[in-house]
């Protein structure tokens, strides 16, 4: 009889060592395929370039005449180049800014650069960076500001219309695929002194129509939104989940700090896009070429934004000849040279990995290290607190922790924990956190350890983990 009472607890936790579960079911709010593929792309280049430039100014009042826009030297291609070798994966420049001056000859606008003597009016920025970023295999995306301080028609229901005509000039496939459309949600006066009824199903309509694929930002998404601030800062807490409903751009937009820290559970997948400058404007100006960030700085804006489960977009204005300035381009290349010695190294592969209950080969903790974003640990069903232990061949030492969640099945994990065995075997509090999301990455005293655990205390569905790395960093002093 106690035999059999033990066979009767002990069968169901047998087999549920043993036992294979299929492949997890999605949960909540998903990405689309193109979501995805904008996350993974981690630090993108902004471009703010214009009018402004020349005239130092950050916000043009749409009456700068179309000659005051004439670069020296373009050079699209050394943009690129930049960005490229900087480890950017697509570039976004401001088409048109709240001033309505268009860098390509938008045959609905009579300011432009074909009103221009730039090139005797037949220059076309968006032509010659959309093949720079073709040659050197970036994405291409644009900022086209719906509040335009020119255009006549501004402030009454014909400037909707000639606002999608604008985009239809740009987004029509002319200067190819088109990854992301930025949309500012600003709604200033306009030369009339009237205001803007923005009709944002209209113009994310349009987009949607003409470029499937493009994820659209604002500060209400809906492919992805604005972090809440322009510091470079995500929220330590970051749901790449919104209630977007009943809110949109600008005005009528979240709270911001929903905004920087997402819902919990949201009803749309709408990550954050952290936008910050290199400067301290978003335009270029000569009083400002000695206070381009420090080294230091740009890695505290890495950890802070692709580090929470954010995007980083970085923008490095170009000056007037028409060419990133050798202080900025120097400085990303210092970046791109920290960020490879700080993580050239996985001090994880090469572990024993363990976990509490297994599901099956196809989710079995190991391909947590195999750099592969596509393949992922799956814990059991019902598992009330999965645990995931590394044990190293030999100890290892670190302060960066990378972790990364298997984010197409939609973001769970609500409050984890990381403890690390010492070299005396005790096991000790090392770090913890609330989301994970597509990268998470932990900053932590430097620690000389046996073996690592990871443990899931919350989770709003089984958690999915495709990733968990350790690195050494030297370079960034916190
Ligand atoms: C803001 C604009 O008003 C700034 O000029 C800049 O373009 C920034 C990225 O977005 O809302």
């Amino acid at each position: 009889m106690k035999m059999l009472r033990l066979l009767s607890l002990l069968l169901p936790a047998l087999s549920a060592l043993s036992c294979a579960q299929g492949t997890p079911a999605p949960y909540g709010a998903l990405p689309t395929p193109a979501q995805v593929a904008w996350q993974r792309m981690e630090m993108n280049m902004f471009v703010h370039f214009g009018p402004n430039t020349f005239s130092g100014k950050e916000w043009g009042d749409g009456t700068e005449p179309e000659d005051m826009f004439h670069p020296t030297a373009l050079d699209c291609r050394q943009w690129a180049r930049t960005a490229r070798d900087a480890g950017f994966r697509g570039i976004i420049l401001t088409a048109k800014h709240h001033d309505g001056f268009c860098l390509w000859p938008n045959p609905e606008s009579a300011h432009t650069v074909a009103q221009s003597r730039w090139r005797d009016g037949r220059g076309d920025v968006l032509r010659e960076l959309s093949d720079a970023c073709r040659e050197y295999g970036l994405k291409f995306g644009v900022y086209i500001s719906p509040w335009d301080r020119n255009d006549p028609r501004y402030g009454s229901p014909a400037y909707n219309d000639a606002f999608v005509k604008t985009l239809e000039s740009v987004l029509d496939g002319r200067y190819g695929p088109v990854y992301e459309q930025w949309f500012d949600g600003a709604c200033g006066e306009g030369p009339t002194g009237r205001r803007q009824v923005y009709d944002w199903p209209l113009f994310n309509g349009t987009v949607a129509r003409l470029q499937p694929d493009a994820v659209i930002f604002s500060d209400a998404g809906p492919g992805c939104r604005w972090v809440g601030n322009e510091r470079g800062v995500a929220g330590e807490t970051s749901w790449s989940t919104l209630n977007i409903e009943g809110f949109s751009a600008g005005a009528g937009a979240p709270p911001i700090d929903t905004l920087t820290r997402g819902n919990v559970g949201g009803a749309a997948w709408v990550p954050a896009e952290t936008d910050v400058s290199i400067r301290p404007g978003w335009f270029w100006r000569a009083s400002e070429n000695d206070r381009v960030k420090s080294l230091q700085h740009l890695l505290k804006i890495y950890y802070e934004s692709v580090g929470r489960n954010s995007l980083l977009l970085l923008n490095v204005p170009p000056d007037t000849c028409g060419r990133i300035f050798a202080t900025d381009s120097l400085r990303l290349m210092e970046l791109r040279a920290a960020l490879d010695t700080i993580f050239a190294e996985d001090l994880a592969a090469g572990a024993r990995v363990h976990a509490t209950a297994r599901r099956g080969r196809a989710f079995r903790p190991a391909l947590l290290l195999d750099g592969d974003p596509d393949t992922y640990w799956a814990a059991r069903e019902g598992d009330p607190a999965p645990e995931v232990t590394l044990s190293f061949p030999s100890p290892v030492t670190f302060n960066r922790i990378v972790l990364q969640e298997y984010i197409p099945l939609g973001q769970r994990i609500a409050s984890f924990r990381v403890e690390a065995q010492d070299e005396a075997g005790e096991w000790n509090a090392l770090a913890s956190g609330t989301t994970v999301g597509c990268k998470r990455i932990l900053l932590t005293p430097r620690t000389t350890a046996r073996a690592l655990r990871l443990r899931i205390d919350a989770s709003l569905a089984t958690p999915l983990l495709s990733g968990l790395s350790l690195y050494d960093d030297r370079i960034y002093a916190e």
